[in-house]
């Protein structure tokens, strides 16, 4: 009796042998043909991402000093966060003069990141610290702290969420109430590949810019190791929110000639968008000017 069972066991371990191998090859296949039809796909997305250049409209002061990490413009004036520990802060600054109207500053210990503006407060996020920082609007007075896990590194909003970048290719979807990530959106360059390095963050018209932190390098080191980017310079990526595929590149190239020989942090990082005129505006870390600029196809 036990070697009838001993031959079944093994007959039937033998038949799943057999079947295992086959379902491997079986799913293989189908991703192999998955990925041939996403090729076809990626191709003809390939020839349809257009690219953009840049007309400088106006030129504007800024501050050398900011270590620009977010950008917005709402009712009139600019709101920036500036990095750094010991330096980190949140502004009000008059658009014309480049002035600091309002400031906060950090504590020494938190590295601040992107902000934004939702339902009249601020929305200011931190690098390693894993808290966001909500204040009011008006006053800059500070309402509470929310945590989040992993790192912070861009932020904006559609007008009902929190869109945040991490430095990976995903941007999470918010909830501005609790911080909690309610999804994520794999970004994903025209030829297939994820886009790493998500920065500085703007919505625009239905879209999210985002500028690329060191865009020019094709290998860069990152807490997340060697990642590979677009090695192209001062590139914006326009992405749309619900594919997550990116639909068109700004090529910011030479826009700030005497900033980008610097250091090599002196990075394009901060993108602001005027609604109510239709303006677009940026400027980069440590960046002595600011510049409100058009966009045109390229070639
Ligand atoms: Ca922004």
């Amino acid at each position: 009796m036990r070697l009838y069972f001993t031959i079944f066991i093994f007959l039937f371990l033998a038949a799943c042998d057999d079947k295992m191998p086959n379902s491997n090859v079986n799913s293989i296949v189908a991703g192999k043909n998955n990925t041939n039809s996403a090729n076809a796909t990626i191709a003809k997305t390939n020839e349809n991402v257009p690219v953009y250049t840049y007309e400088i409209v106006n030129t504007f002061r800024h501050d050398s000093d900011a270590f620009t990490q977010g950008l917005i413009f709402n009712n009139g004036f600019l709101y920036e966060s500036t990095g750094q520990f010991g330096d980190s802060t949140l502004r009000k600054v008059d658009l014309q003069s480049g002035k600091v109207v309002q400031k906060y500053k950090l504590k020494d210990d938190v590295f601040a990141e992107g902000m934004t503006v939702l339902n009249g407060s601020i929305y200011q996020i931190s690098w390693r610290n894993g808290v966001a920082f909500i204040y009011d609007l008006s006053n800059f007075k500070l309402l509470k702290e929310l945590k989040y896990t992993g790192e912070g590194w861009g932020i904006t909003t559609d007008g009902t969420n929190l869109l945040m970048s991490d430095g990976t290719y995903f941007i999470k979807v918010i909830d501005p109430e609790t911080f909690k990530t309610v999804r994520t959106i794999p970004v994903l360059q025209e030829n297939g590949k994820p886009l790493y390095l998500l920065n500085e963050l703007e919505y625009v018209k239905g879209e999210i810019w985002a500028n690329i932190w060191h865009s020019e390098e094709k290998q860069t080191d990152t807490t997340q190791g060697q990642l590979p980017n677009i090695g192209k310079p001062n590139y914006i990526a326009r992405i749309n929110p619900e594919s997550g595929r990116v639909v068109g590149w700004i090529d910011l190239a030479n826009i700030s000639p005497e900033d980008s020989e610097d250091e090599s942090e002196n990075t394009l990082n901060g993108i602001a968008y005027d609604a109510g005129g239709d303006r677009i505006f940026v400027t980069g870390k440590n960046w002595k000017k600011l510049f409100e600029i058009k966009i045109k196809p390229k070639g």
